[in-house]
């Protein structure tokens, strides 16, 4: 039963993908943040489209920090890394689109005195095109954020 809102015909033209506008179907995993160092955090997490339309992530945000950006990390020739500052990440159709340390990932600025190792907070994510999706994120020790679950889901279908 799938009739096209002429909303989401609409968003399809915008987004103009090579996917023919069918529907994005996302699911966030579990999140976690690092202790804060520094003022910052990171929130790592990852997000599926099952669907058969592309979206993307637009905003995320939180009342446990100032705000939350979505950053790249870019490491240039000379080794030297630096985070810019994206204005959305791409969610492909039938894609997994990880969160973390060392590239795309989402950091809290000025995160709360309550961002602590073993709390939780909420973190409401926001798409293009999906409705809003909120997870808890758990606060562990920078340590302990390295991968979530070892490469499983790495295939790509050759894009
Ligand atoms: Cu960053």
């Amino acid at each position: 039963m799938r009739r096209a809102p002429s909303l989401l015909v609409l968003a399809a033209l915008v987004v103009v993908a090579g996917c023919g506008g069918g529907t994005p179907q996302l699911t966030v995993s579990p999140a976690q943040a690092a202790e804060p160092v520094s003022g910052a955090s990171q929130i790592v997490l990852e997000i599926t489209n099952d669907g058969d339309g592309d979206d993307a992530l637009i905003a995320a945000e939180t009342d446990a920090a100032v705000s939350v950006e979505i950053h790249l990390t870019e490491v240039d020739d000379d080794g030297r890394a630096t985070m810019l500052e994206q204005d959305e990440a791409e969610l492909p159709a039938g894609e997994t689109v990880r969160f973390r340390p060392g590239g795309l990932h989402l950091m809290m600025i000025a995160p709360d005195d309550d961002v602590q190792v073993g709390g939780t907070f909420p973190v409401t994510l926001e798409f293009e095109r999906s409705d809003p999706i909120t997870v808890d994120a758990e606060v562990v020790d920078l340590l302990d954020l390295a991968e979530p679950d070892a490469a499983e889901e790495d295939l790509d279908p050759d894009a």
